[in-house]
């Protein structure tokens, strides 16, 4: 599937929610998270781009839910990739942050098309609060990776720590969902084969109408 992830391109930014594209059916996945945790800086690196999303070191950078549309760029998109604002920016004023709530909150809860939603934890933080709250407005459907990034900044022994934390928070939510954890790095390229597969696989089953789940046991 790295062709379908390779052929990204802009499609548009969605500020409210009656500017998104038509919920008809054609798959989308999402990457959601705290800011700066790496959600742009994953979306380029699973697409081989360098600035298709805009990764910034100042957190807030991303406002809006950006679209990606994917397949050949003369037909009709296949699926879309989305960035999403991220949660959890220390200075945001309250009217920030509810605005935040309500685009983000909605999307993820309402939107049909959803074929998958990529959480972009940092790992030397892992599972906080605010992803939490996230989590419990997806749809049970709909499966869910985690992607724990930046684990160029430890050690073996300290990812599998972080990584075995990170889980035993997860599965204490007791979400319905299918979901993976993957050790990530967007600058060191890890885990960046293993994220395509799968976001590639909710792709496909989508776009020739497998359940989701059974492929995913
Ligand atoms: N070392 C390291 N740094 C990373 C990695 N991924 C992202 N970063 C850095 O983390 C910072 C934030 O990355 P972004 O991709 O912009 O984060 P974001 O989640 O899109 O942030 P917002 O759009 O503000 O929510 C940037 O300085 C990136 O260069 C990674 O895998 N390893
Ligand atoms: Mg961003």
């Amino acid at each position: 599937m790295a062709p379908l992830l390779t052929s990204a391109r802009f499609a548009t930014t969605v500020a409210r929610l009656a500017q998104l594209p038509e919920d008809d059916g054609v798959p989308e996945v999402a990457f959601v998270g705290r800011s700066n945790a790496g959600k742009s800086s994953a979306i380029n690196a699973l697409c081989q781009r360098r600035r298709l999303a805009f990764a910034s070191k100042t957190p807030g950078r991303t406002q809006a839910l950006n679209y990606f549309a994917l397949g050949p760029g003369a037909l009709p998109p296949q699926a879309f990739v989305v960035d999403t604002p991220g949660y959890g920016f220390a200075t945001a004023p309250i009217e920030v942050k509810r605005a935040w709530d309500q685009l983000a909150g909605r999307y993820l809860s309402q939107r049909r098309s959803l074929a998958g939603v990529v959480l972009v934890l940092d790992i030397r933080r892992g599972l906080t609060d605010l992803d939490r709250t996230l989590l419990g407005w997806l749809r049970p459907e709909v499966p869910l990776l985690v992607l724990l990034t930046k684990c160029d900044k430890l050690t073996q022994a300290q990812r599998a720590k972080a990584m075995r934390q990170t889980e035993e928070a997860l599965v204490a939510l007791r979400l319905p969902n299918p979901l993976v954890l993957l050790s990530f790095s967007a600058t060191h390229q890890i885990g960046i084969e293993e994220a395509r597969t799968f976001i590639g696989d909710w792709l496909a089953h989508c776009a020739t109408g497998t359940p989701l789940g059974q492929e995913l046991e």
